[in-house]
């Protein structure tokens, strides 16, 4: 391999290093957007069901009117709206079986989605739209809904973790 085919190597190495840990930054991961793509994972190379199964991110800002776009709602994962995370008059969401799958967020406030099958190993994760600040009563709501106790720490910890929570 000549020299310059080698240090043609290196640069794309680490411009692509330079985009990993971009992508691994902990604030892209709730920079406010008017769309955002959502994963669900099934990680195999995690220790336990309480990290294999997860959103990824488990926090996502927009703008009211934004979209998210969620991923792999497929092989047992589905995405469900949490009831007491909610707005009243927000239509609910119920997705299963679909690659991918575009939710709008009309109204301003705060959503929480579980996915139905692993939601008791705490697949879960808030959804911050528009201009609402996180509800007062947010820790009484986690501890209002019928979830695991798996979950409820885990979205505890979202919103701590986003400042929603004390
Ligand atoms: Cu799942």
């Amino acid at each position: 391999m000549t020299r310059a085919l080698k240090t043609l190597r290196r640069g794309r190495l680490q411009i692509w290093l330079a985009a990993l840990v971009f992508l691994a930054a902990p604030g892209a991961q709730t920079a406010k957007a008017d769309s955002i793509s959502v994963d669900q994972i099934t990680d195999l190379s995690a220790k336990g069901a309480r990290t294999m199964f997860r959103f990824a991110p488990e926090l996502v800002r927009i703008d009211a009117g934004g979209t998210i776009e969620i991923r792999n709602s497929v092989r047992g994962h589905t995405v469900h709206s949490i009831p007491e995370l909610w707005p009243a008059d927000a239509p609910p969401v119920a997705i299963s079986y679909r690659p991918s799958a575009v939710v709008r967020f009309t109204e301003s406030g705060l959503y929480g989605l579980t996915c139905k099958r692993h939601g008791v190993y705490g697949m879960v994760m808030l959804v911050l739209v528009g201009d609402a600040e996180s509800p007062d009563d947010l820790n009484d709501r986690i501890e209002a809904a019928k979830l695991s106790d798996d979950a409820r720490q885990k979205l505890k910890s979202i919103a701590a973790g986003g400042g929603l929570l004390d």
